[in-house]
Order: C-alpha cells, then sequence, then structure tokens
C-alpha cells in the first residue's frame, strides 16, 4: 500500500528483522494495567495496536498481578522516586526492568501514556530494551497548539487545506480524524489545543458552538488534551447585547463570568482562554482607556474557582508606526510587569517582528520577571514558503530557545525563562502556530510534519538536538536505513539555514510579497501601513543596506541587557546573520568573511540556490529507501523550491543593485 501520510510518525509496520522482532516478542507477552481510567485505556489499547503492528501478534491484556514475567506493567505512582536525582516531574515516566517484566510508571494517567508511547518510539528505531532505564518528565508545563482555524472552515495562513474541525458536523458527527490527531499529539506531549483562530469569532461563545466544542474536547480528553478558545474581546457586544465591553464596566465582567461558568458546564476540564486585542485591528481594553493587564485580569477573575488559563498575546504594534516596531510589544508590556494575575501568562512570539526566517530573540524575554510568558513559534510556514518549501524549522526554534537573555546572569537562556526556572513560576506554557489542515497527509508539504513533531519534542524537552529530532522522525516516518537517515537528517537540518540564504540572508527581514507573504518583494514602498512594506525594515540606500538600531539609529538593541548589546552592538563582530538586523552597512564595508556587503549578500544568495541543488541531489539518493508515492511528492515540491530559490535570488539581487550600483560579483555573474 503506498503510503500517504495521514498516519504521520505513528507508523506500527512490521518490523523485517525476525531477530530484532523476536527479542522485542520476548518482552512484549502481555500487557497489564493498574488502572482502567480513560487515559490509562487509552495507554494500553495504543500499546497494543503499536505491538500488534511492528511485531506481528497482538499481547494480551491481563490482570495485574495474574502474571509477572515477559510483559509490560502500567502503572501509576504520584510520588514515583527512581533513585536520586532522578525524581519524576508531573506526567513524567519512567520505563525499566524489573522481575523480568518492562514496567512503566508515571506520575499520572497522562505519564503513563507518554511513557507507551516513549516505548512503542524505542521500538519504531529499533532500539534495544535489554536495559532499558528511560526517565522523562516535561520541562514545560503547557505545551499547545495554537489553530488559527476559521468557524467557515478556512486556516487564517493555513497551507494544508481547510480546517480539520467540522463544525456543521459537530456535535452529533465525529470524524474520526479527530481522534487520530489527538493520537499524534499525546504522542509527542502536548496536552492543550487552541481549537480557533486569534482574530477569533465570537461565535464560539454561544450555546451553539460551546456543545460543539465540548464534543470535540470530548475526543481530546483520553488522551490528556485539554481544549482551550480564542476569544474575540468584543464579545459582549457582539454576541451579548451589552453597549460596551469595558473590562472595568460590573455588567461586562458578569458576562464573562457568566458564559466561563457556562463552558465549564459543557467542559468541567476547559483549559482557558488565547487573546489577541489591540493587535492589527482587534478590538481590546485599550479601547475603553484600560490597558491589556486590566483585560486580563478581568477574565482571570472569571475564570474564578475554574482550573483554567488566560494567555494574552504580546503581538501588538501601532497603524502609525513611524519609530521602530520592533520594540514596541516591549514598550506596551514590560512596564506591566507585576500586574498581571496568577493564572495569567503573556505570549510572546520568538521575535520582535513576526515569524521572520531568523529573528534575534523577543527582547521581553528576559524583562519581565513577575510573569510567567508563553513562547509562541509558528509551524505553518507563513514566511518560510508555504507547503512548498522544505524547511525544518527545529533549528530555529532551538535558536530561541538556546539565546541567552542573561536576565540573571549568565545562562538565562529562553528556554529557561519559559520553563520558569529563571525567575521561580509555577506555571510554564510553550505554543506552537499548528500547520494542519485537511490534505490527506495533515501538513500539505510531508516533510512538514517533522515540524509538528519537532514542536512537541521540545516542547517537552527542550535540551533535545535539532540533530537527534530529525534522525527519530525520520526513522519513524521514512526509513530505518542507517545510511539513509542519516543523508534525510542532514538536508533536514540544514534546510532552514539554506531558506535564509536565498530569501532573507545576513539579517534581512520582511521582503516578502504583500499581504499573501509569498514570494520576493523587497521594492515595497507603499502599503496600508508603514510597517507593512520593505522599505522600512531594509533601508537600502545609495549608501548602504540595513536597520540601524544602535544608539544612533532607534536603539531597540538598547532593550536587551548589556551582555547581548555586546554581541550585536558592533558591526564588525555581530554575526553576520544578524547583521542587518542592527547596522545599516556600507555596500563596500568589509565584513568577517573577507567580502564586501555587496559581495557577501550575492555570494549567499547564490549558494543558497546552488544548495537547493544539494538538496535535491541527496534526497533523490535515498529514493530505494523512501515509500515511491511520498518521495514523489518530495521531489516535486523541491522543483518547486528551486524555482522560487531562483525566483527570490534573482528578484533580491536585482532590486538591491538598483542601490548598490555594482556588479554581480563574477563566479556568479550572469554571462554577457
Ligand atoms: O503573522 C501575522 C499574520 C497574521 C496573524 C498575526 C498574529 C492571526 O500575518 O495573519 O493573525 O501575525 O500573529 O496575530
Amino acid at each position: 500500500v503506498a503510503d500517504d501520510g495521514y498516519r504521520l510518525w505513528l507508523k506500527y509496520d512490521r518490523i523485517q528483522d525476525a531477530g530484532l522482532r523476536k527479542d522485542y516478542q520476548k518482552a512484549a507477552g502481555f500487557i497489564a494495567s493498574s488502572g482502567s481510567s480513560p487515559i490509562l485505556t487509552t495507554a494500553a489499547t495504543e500499546l497494543q495496536q503499536g505491538l500488534e503492528g511492528l511485531l506481528g501478534q497482538k499481547p494480551p491484556l491481563v490482570a495485574p498481578g495474574s502474571k509477572t514475567k515477559g510483559g509490560i506493567l502500567l502503572s501509576v505512582d504520584a510520588t514515583a522516586n527512581v533513585s536520586a536525582g532522578r525524581t519524576l516531574g508531573k506526567d513524567g515516566y519512567h520505563i525499566g526492568r524489573k522481575n523480568g517484566s518492562l514496567v512503566i510508571t508515571g506520575t499520572t494517567d497522562a505519564g503513563v501514556l507518554y511513557g507507551v508511547f516513549a516505548l512503542l518510539r524505542q521500538l519504531q528505531t529499533r532500539q534495544p530494551l535489554q536495559n532499558i532505564d528511560l526517565t522523562s518528565s516535561p520541562k514545560i508545563q503547557y505545551r499547545l497548539l495554537n489553530h488559527w482555524d476559521n468557524p467557515n472552515g478556512t486556516v487564517e495562513r493555513g497551507y494544508a487545506g481547510s480546517s480539520i474541525w467540522k463544525w456543521y458536523e459537530l456535535p452529533e458527527h465525529l470524524d474520526p480524524r479527530y481522534q487520530d490527531y489527538a493520537r499524534a499529539n499525546a504522542s509527542i506531549g502536548i496536552n492543550g489545543v487552541v481549537i480557533n483562530n486569534v482574530n477569533a469569532s465570537a461565535r464560539y461563545l454561544t450555546p451553539e458552538y460551546i456543545e460543539k466544542v465540548a464534543a470535540l474536547a470530548g475526543v481530546m480528553r483520553p488522551y490528556g488534551i485539554r481544549v482551550y478558545m480564542s476569544v474575540l474581546w468584543a464579545a459582549p457586544k457582539v454576541i451579548g447585547g451589552l453597549s460596551t465591553s469595558d473590562p472595568l464596566d460590573p455588567k461586562v465582567k458578569q458576562w464573562w463570568t457568566d458564559r466561563t461558568n457556562e463552558i465549564y458546564r459543557a467542559i468541567p476540564d476547559f483549559g482557558g482562554f488565547l487573546v489577541k486585542a489591540n493587535s492589527e485591528g482587534e478590538p481590546g481594553p485599550q479601547d475603553y482607556g484600560r490597558d491589556h493587564a486590566d483585560g486580563a485580569n478581568m477574565l482571570a477573575d472569571a475564570l474564578g474557582q475554574h482550573d483554567g488559563l488566560v494567555m494574552w498575546r504580546a503581538f501588538v504594534y501601532k497603524a502609525n508606526s513611524n519609530g521602530d516596531r520592533f520594540k514596541e510589544a516591549y514598550q506596551e508590556f514590560k512596564p506591566l510587569d507585576g500586574r498581571f494575575k496568577p493564572k495569567t501568562l503573556v505570549q510572546v512570539k520568538n521575535g520582535p517582528i513576526d515569524f521572520q526566517s531568523r529573528e534575534p530573540f523577543h527582547p521581553l524575554f528576559g524583562a519581565m520577571p513577575r510573569t510567567p510568558l508563553v513562547l509562541e513559534v509558528q509551524l505553518t510556514q507563513e514566511y518560510l514558503g508555504f507547503a512548498t518549501h522544505m524547511v525544518y524549522l527545529a533549528p530555529m526554534f532551538k535558536e530561541t530557545l538556546d539565546a541567552d537573555t542573561y536576565a540573571k546572569g549568565q545562562g538565562s537562556t529562553v528556554a529557561k525563562v519559559v520553563d520558569g526556572s529563571v525567575d521561580k513560576h509555577s506555571v510554564s506554557g510553550i505554543a506552537g502556530v499548528a500547520n494542519i489542515g485537511s490534505d490527506r497527509n495533515w501538513t500539505g508539504h510531508p516533510m512538514g510534519q517533522a515540524n509538528w513533531y519537532a514542536f512537541g519534542r521540545l516542547a517537552w524537552d527542550h535540551t533535545l538536538s535539532a540533530q537527534a529530532i530529525a534522525e527519530e522522525w525520520t526513522r519513524m516516518s521514512l526509513t530505518n536505513e542507517a545510511p539513509a537517515v542519516r543523508t534525510i537528517a542532514d538536508v533536514l537540518v540544514k534546510s532552514r539555514d539554506i531558506y535564509v540564504r536565498y530569501t532573507t540572508p545576513l539579517g534581512l527581514h520582511h521582503i516578502m510579497g504583500q499581504s499573501i507573504h509569498y514570494g520576493p518583494e523587497p521594492w515595497l514602498a507603499s502599503s496600508a501601513r508603514p510597517d507593512w512594506t520593505s522599505v522600512y525594515y531594509h533601508k537600502a540606500d545609495a549608501a548602504g543596506l540595513g536597520f540601524d538600531r544602535t544608539a544612533k539609529g532607534s536603539n531597540a538593541l538598547g532593550l536587551y541587557r548589556p551582555e547581548v548589546q555586546q554581541l550585536w552592538n558592533d558591526p564588525q563582530t555581530c554575526p553576520p546573520d544578524y547583521l542587518l538586523w542592527f547596522h545599516h552597512v556600507g555596500w563596500n564595508q568589509q565584513l568577517s568573511t573577507g567580502r564586501t556587503l555587496w559581495n557577501e549578500l550575492c555570494t549567499r544568495y547564490y549558494t543558497g540556490v546552488d544548495s537547493v541543488t544539494w538538496m535535491q541531489q541527496q534526497w533523490a539518493a535515498v529514493q530505494p529507501q523512501v515509500d515511491p508515492e511520498l518521495h514523489a511528492d518530495v521531489t516535486s515540491r523541491l522543483q518547486t523550491q528551486h524555482k522560487e530559490a531562483l525566483w527570490w535570488r534573482d528578484a533580491c539581487v536585482l532590486y538591491f543593485q538598483t542601490h548598490a550600483k555594482q556588479p554581480i560579483p563574477a563566479p556568479f555573474a550572469p554571462p554577457t
């Protein structure tokens, strides 16, 4: 059967190596579970199905204690303490051997489920089980997907078909896909799903939709996943019949309290609210002279005793931005630090502008010690080639996570700010804007599945490497042949840098096509807003290129700690990858690479395109090891990617040449 990608990384195909299969079979003679809660039932069923597929025989489910040797025991132990220094956190698991059996211990039911998927992963990637002794706990507590899905079935910035939520069929009909979606998420540790777009419709707060959302929550619950909603700030006016949405108005407060109680009656484990307010035309508390904290706190009050969260987004910038958009979120939110009530988190994009292919980390990380910050990254490739370019995003996520804010001295990485360890927060969260749609293979580009996978794995453990995750995903999704795994993982890991080179090298940003954000448009000079043009960001002129954000310019650099400023402040020592983010550099200025800016720019664009050819060659080389249908799919997308890399290169080099007024350097110059 051809592989249409529907099963994602959860392919439980028979292990061909008979010796290995025997070894595994010996360890998996039966399954005994210490409980029968919905989540534990999910865990046992998944394990049974996975083993049946991988090993060709289905281990029976037996009563606990009835058999001891040669099977797999599932048990919950809230105080599980594996060995000194290796305690398990909430939802953590341990997989070890005891009295001739494998034992999966979780501190919660969900921990057992995560342990089951971890064990299956061992088999899927062909790891030995003899001396297995695995301990793992999530470093971040709330690991969420954010769907930008609309009630009419469209997905904002979605490139994989329409929304997977079929609102018109709900609540009566449950598409089997919902359960497959829940399984995939649980398998990588995702435990929350915001089901609708942050540019929110008020409709979700009506009884009609609450019932639909409740039906979805019912599918997610046995997988340890809670459902959240994005809410429209103006809902009290739009659907509540009130004359205001002022957060300090008692009627408004009452309206939100009533709605919240209504939601919890239908969905007792509802996760909470995500809010985009006073951003890009969305209504918000500022419409009434209030601030973001007033708004967030009002919702936190509405949640009252319910176990839910408010995630308030910091993605804000003004329409008449004639300063530097880079600084706006910081300026609006930093002064509010300390004003947010418990259960309220501020959700911050990885970079200060907007999900560009490379951004310096957002200056709010490390700047709001009294507020837990959720890191928001984008899995859907709005600025990274939609579903036609192969761009593995884990290296980009890692770049942000590993960036040092120096907030509490060296080592105060974004990851440690977000997981709460730097400021000792008891709540922590991370969000990925989903790349999922109704396409048969979920993500449009088959390799986009790796981004969904990598997000979950990093949300669970941000210390994992992009390389290790790429290899793991490849083994589970494409092939276990070691040389092919190496080749594919190598292409994946390099793909993001390659994309940056042929689109926005040296720290260029926001020079893409207007409104749909596809392809190059560096010449874009007029738009509805100055900060939606390209020239606002690249500032090319006869002298040079780049946005001066030093003290001589906008001084956005001044928002960072001195140690970070030092890293980027001097154009001579600023890493080339960040150069034009912070400096206006002369065309003939010599860079640390030994080339002038103009030559380096051209070199990166041209070698970037060559690297796409390299990707095509590498992919061709693994053809015998990969499913033919899937291989052909990726091959064709790589052709488009190559064509569009040329488009980006030529558009950008020729446009910047009108400012630099220099020939394209010799090795790349087209023949005359
Ligand atoms: O990246 C930009 C997108 C908008 C999006 C916005 C946001 C949901 O172009 O489509 O709106 O960010 O994050 O709010």
